[in-house]
């Protein structure tokens, strides 16, 4: 048994998230969750809402909302859509939280003590019009690597690069959209990233085992001199966590909070912390998770991401930790994800182009999206949701291949053996199916410990294939009508797929394992090790119910108008998405 510290990033506060969204972190950090725990290990899984900065303060000023009531409100909604799609979080926290300010402001108290922390005087956006400084989020411009014209003041979506609102070209409020800006004097704390470089360098070459992604993103803006500048990480706003050294005041920092970007990986911790004020526990519980000096050494910390966030994970806040001179854990491993793409275009919040998690629920239910998101994640490339490619996954994978061989076996079995499994000893096509199954198995868990998602996915297809292929070479229907028993051992077995078909489906769609498991009365969901004994595990006699039809196909129709309707605001008929 191994402890695994699992964290997905933190959704921004700032409305619903898209499909997008959730197969760039949640929902990958929720897959393996799912599978170490089932594999016995002891898993912590940590995921929040990020809750301060520029895109929580324009958000709550689009909802004509406080700041603090918007993300109540927001948090309430991300926690149900969470819960929706069964991404099973220990905890959920909020970076707003007590504990997120009170270790926020102790690694700041810690890096300025180990003489990280350097204090400028700089000149910033200051807005005449608004009558305010205009930080990150709040200006937007053409971006000066790659010329995006949209690019935001804090990092380019189009090519990831971190950016000040200085750098960007023709800069205006996105407040009020004037140009009427200048530069002001203001005092800023910068963090001196710049005096890791080898550090860090020496650190990232070390993780052979990475994925590519992760790593050449990391050296890019490392090699690049340009992502490790020092970097400020206070602003001029309200909304935050104040600017203090541990407890104490910072004199000249009166008013100011700290970056988002500086708070919101902290909120990993931060959040570990909550779950064990949630669940009554001491200081101890959480810090064996995360101090290796007080229980982590053993423990393996994953990440997941998308790959605009990977600069963050690799730079930042490494230094942060580092910089901080206690043994915090560092990252282990790095998932990150490129991005997903909606049927011949971006997924778009402000043009409500695509499909977002709320709308998604009210269509189908989780285990249909779960299906089609995980087994199209994109690990090496990016990837395109579109409805045809959608529906052929549901109807084929789901509904022909695994819902269909489940109904089979279980309505044949009701008829023919009085709804129990029958008794019979294997021939030599039992065991020689069990053998093939238990190489496909072990290649599927050797996939879903590389974190090889879609490999995975493919490989769970084949193994739902197999029991179908060996059923219909089996053709105990036919048996059935000439010597009962001779159709038993088949039927037997199959019936016990279907239980190992729950067991190792349950991390991509949980849904149906908890359902199938309650019909064939057997809550015990051990991980198959060993398959040929797997397979014996319902005895004979063993009475169970025909579940339900687990999947429904989506019909033609059904699929041109979800296909019309999320095509945009823009598309004539369509309203806008409610998002913030
Ligand atoms: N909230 C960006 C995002 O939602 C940011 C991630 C923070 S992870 C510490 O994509
Ligand atoms: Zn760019």
């Amino acid at each position: 048994m191994t402890r695994f510290l699992i964290t997905s990033a933190i959704p921004y506060i700032n409305g619903i998230k898209h499909l997008g969204n959730l197969v760039g972190s949640q929902l990958p950090a929720d897959l393996y969750a799912r599978y170490l725990r089932q594999r016995g290990h002891d898993v912590m899984f940590i995921c929040a809402t990020d809750e301060h900065g520029t895109p929580a303060e324009l958000a709550a000023r689009k909802a004509k909302m406080d700041v603090a009531d918007y993300c109540d409100k927001m948090h309430a909604v991300q926690s149900e859509l969470a819960a929706g799609f069964r991404l099973s979080f220990d905890h959920f926290g909020r970076s707003s939280s007590e504990r997120n300010h009170r270790l926020t402001q102790h690694f700041a108290g810690r890096l300025a003590a180990n003489g990280h922390i350097r204090e400028v005087e700089e000149e910033q956006i200051y807005s005449v019009a608004d009558g305010r400084f205009l930080p990150d989020r709040y200006v937007r411009g053409e971006c000066p690597a790659c010329g995006y014209a949209q690019a935001r003041g804090d990092q380019c979506e189009n090519c990831t690069k971190q950016l000040n609102p200085v750098d960007l070209i023709n800069p205006r409020s996105e407040i009020s959209g004037s140009t009427a800006l200048e530069m002001r004097l203001t005092t800023h704390l910068h963090l001196c990233q710049s005096a890791f470089r080898d550090q860090l360098a020496e650190w990232i070459d070390s993780q052979h085992d990475w994925p590519k992604l992760t790593t050449s993103i990391a050296r890019k803006w490392l090699r690049d001199g340009d992502g490790l500048q020092d970097r400020g990480i206070t602003r001029d706003l309200d909304w935050g966590v104040p600017v203090k050294r541990g407890d104490e005041d910072w004199p000249g920092m009166e008013g100011k909070v700290f970056y988002v970007w500086f708070d919101a990986p902290i909120e990993y911790i931060a959040a570990t912390a909550e779950w064990a004020d949630k669940h009554g526990h001491g200081d101890s519980h959480w810090l064996r998770w995360w101090r290796n000096d007080k229980g982590a050494r053993d423990v393996r910390y994953v990440q997941f991401m998308g790959k605009d966030n990977v600069p963050f994970h690799t730079l930042s806040f490494p230094v942060t930790i580092m910089g901080s001179g206690e043994d915090w854990k560092l990252v282990d491993y790095i998932k990150s994800f490129n991005f997903l793409n909606y049927d011949g275009g971006q997924f778009s919040t402000s043009l409500g182009r695509g499909i977002f998690m709320d709308q998604a629920l009210a269509l189908l239910p989780s285990d249909y999206w779960r299906w089609w998101l995980l087994s199209h994640a994109p690990e090496y490339s990016d990837s395109e949701f579109t409805w045809d490619d959608f529906v052929t996954s549901v109807n084929k994978d789901l509904a022909d291949v695994l819902g269909n061989f489940v109904r089979r076996i279980t309505k044949f079995a009701a008829a023919h053996f009085d709804s129990t499994v029958p008794t019979g000893d294997w021939g030599p096509a039992e065991q020689a199916f069990a053998e093939r199954l238990q190489i496909r198995i072990t290649r599927f868990q050797d996939r879903m410990e590389a974190l090889e998602i879609r490999k995975a996915a493919q490989e769970l297809r084949a193994i739902w294939a197999a029991g179908n292929e060996f059923l219909q070479d089996a053709e105990p229907w036919k048996d059935i009508r000439q010597d009962k028993s001779k159709a038993a051992p088949t039927t037997a077995l199959c019936l016990n797929l279907v239980r190992l078909y729950a067991i190792i489906s349950q991390p991509f769609i949980p849904d149906f394992s908890a359902s199938i498991l309650q019909c064939l009365n057997n809550p015990h969901a051990d991980w198959p090790e060993n398959v040929a004994g797997a397979l014996k595990t319902l005895p004979g006699g063993h009475a169970f119910s025909v579940p339900d039809v687990a999947f429904t196909k989506i019909s033609a129709e059904q699929r041109d108008r979800w296909k019309a309707r999320f095509a945009g605001a823009d598309k004539p008929g369509n309203a806008a998405v409610d998002t913030p």
